[in-house]
């Protein structure tokens, strides 16, 4: 599904708009955002407040009123980015992250259905959708189970690769799934905070509401008793397959599983959860502060597969010495240090950077629920260390946001947060600090290197969900 040059300029130009216009474009694709550079440095990509659910509702709903006419929007289904407090880079070699998702969101309202077509050869969908990034634009697809990804990825394949994943759970070859809805999102594009697992996650929902039980039948018996593992794995295939990102599990898995008010340990090669709270216990529990350093980051591209593939050059590496290695999940710091002879400087680097995360990731869950905030605060500190010298993905402008929050009084520590080259920071501080820690870095930041860096203050919220079509309160 190439995009025509007409599109492609129209693209840019909406793409342009949303940075003019402030409105943070959660379902842009890697291309649009390279579009977007194109036009200019992006400035503010994210607001400080979070618009509330209400605004994306009434921005979908009026969309569908505007589009489909003819029909009822039915489902309402909603699921959230994230921030990742510790545990970076280590999900696609099956390790441990300890992500929450925020109140930034991507809604889908539409409704849909499952027709038999005596006709049909094969499984097969229609989907219709108009996102509020490009109102005008009613985007129409047909697929079947022999569709093939795009070899150019837009910000439909994300769409389209997420509903392709369901097409096995269709009783049979004669089974058509019919989808219409709308797209309205928050998530700001390209910061680091998951705008595309939340689009990924949001329609994967929708579809499997218009499936009813029919959504996972393909997969086994376990699949009914934790769908939002399955729907998380589904939308990693999406954007491995299709949109051509070698992403781990983390981000789908977060925005798919999270309980609000607690992180979630996910061990990333066994798919489980583990509900992760703050230790509330005393007065002094910190509060998490999240910093748009406003430098864009874009995993499809760029150094993400460098890293993907290297470290698999380190584990090559690491089974000289030890066979049973499948993957630095399996492997020890001192495990990097005994292999040391057989790697080259970068693969010891990227060894040493993961296999300590993870020791790092396991030891922040226990210090959060202990409450020892100055020892999750210097794991944090150390996590950003060995992403800037050992795993190199920070940037010099997130290393100016990092060092800026270690010295304000009141603060635990600080880190980039999320795939790195830009995005954001994440920050653990004292409640009381929070609002001055978040004027001194917007000042500083401006005077150190140019730019703004829009700051919110969160808190661990929900994973994706449904809404009520009537009164868009969430089902339980
Ligand atoms: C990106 C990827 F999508 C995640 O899978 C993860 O690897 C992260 O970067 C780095 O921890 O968000």
């Amino acid at each position: 599904m190439p995009l025509p040059a007409s599109k492609t300029f129209l693209l840019q130009i909406l793409s342009l708009l949303c940075v003019i216009f402030l409105l943070p474009a959660s379902s842009l694709s890697p291309i649009q955002k390279r579009s977007l550079s194109l036009f200019c440095q992006p400035s503010i990509l994210a607001s400080s407040t979070i618009p509330p659910m209400d605004v994306k509702i009434d921005t979908a709903k009026s969309l569908f009123g505007s589009k489909f006419s003819g029909q009822t929007a039915t489902i309402i289904a909603v699921a959230p980015g994230r921030v990742n407090l510790i545990g970076e880079h280590t999900d696609y070699t099956g390790g441990f992250v300890l992500p929450f998702a925020i109140d930034y969101s991507t809604v889908v309202m539409g409704t849909g259905s499952v027709e038999e077509k005596p006709d049909n050869q094969e499984r097969t969908a229609s989907i219709r959708f108009v996102s509020d990034k490009s109102p005008e634009e009613v985007e129409s697809f047909e697929i079947s189970e022999s569709s093939k990804p795009p070899t150019e990825t837009a910000w439909t394949t994300y769409v389209v690769g997420t509903v392709f994943q369901y097409l096995p759970d269709l009783k049979s070859s004669q089974s058509h799934l019919d989808l219409t809805f709308t797209i309205a999102g928050d998530v700001p594009l390209g910061s680091g905070l998951s705008s595309s697992a939340s689009l990924e996650v949001s329609v994967a929902r929708f579809v499997e509401v218009v499936l009813g039980d029919a959504a996972f039948s393909s997969v086994d018996n376990d699949s009914i008793k934790s769908p939002a593992k399955w729907r998380a794995l589904r939308c990693q295939k999406a954007e491995n397959e299709w949109c051509h990102s070698p992403c781990g599990i983390m981000d789908q898995a977060v925005s798919s599983a999270a309980k609000a008010g607690s992180l979630l340990l996910i061990d990333c090669r066994s798919l489980t959860f583990n509900e992760t709270k703050m230790n509330e216990q005393s007065d002094d529990t910190p509060v998490l502060v999240i910093a748009n350093s406003n430098v864009q980051h874009d995993i499809a591209g760029g150094e993400y597969p460098v890293r993907v593939a290297q470290c698999k050059t380190a584990t090559e590496a690491l089974r000289q010495v030890n066979p049973n290695i499948e993957s630095l999940r399996d492997a020890t710091p001192d495990d990097v240090e005994t292999a040391r002879e057989y790697m080259d400087e970068t693969s010891y680097k990227r060894a040493k950077h993961v296999t300590t995360e993870n020791e790092r990731t396991l030891q922040a869950k226990e210090e959060l629920e202990r409450g020892d905030w100055n020892r999750v605060g210097e794991l944090m500190n150390e996590s950003h260390a060995s992403m800037r010298e050992d795993y190199e993905v920070s940037c010099e402008e997130v290393d100016v946001l990092v060092d800026i929050a270690q010295q304000f009084p009141g603060v635990y520590g600080s880190r980039l947060t999320g795939g790195g080259f830009g995005g954001c920071t994440v920050t653990l501080v004292a409640k009381d600090k929070a609002q001055d820690l978040m004027d001194h870095m917007q000042q500083e930041y401006k005077a150190r290197t140019g730019k703004h860096c829009p700051c919110f203050e969160t808190k661990p919220s929900r994973g994706a969900h449904l809404l009520s079509i009537k009164d868009h309160k969430p089902f339980v």
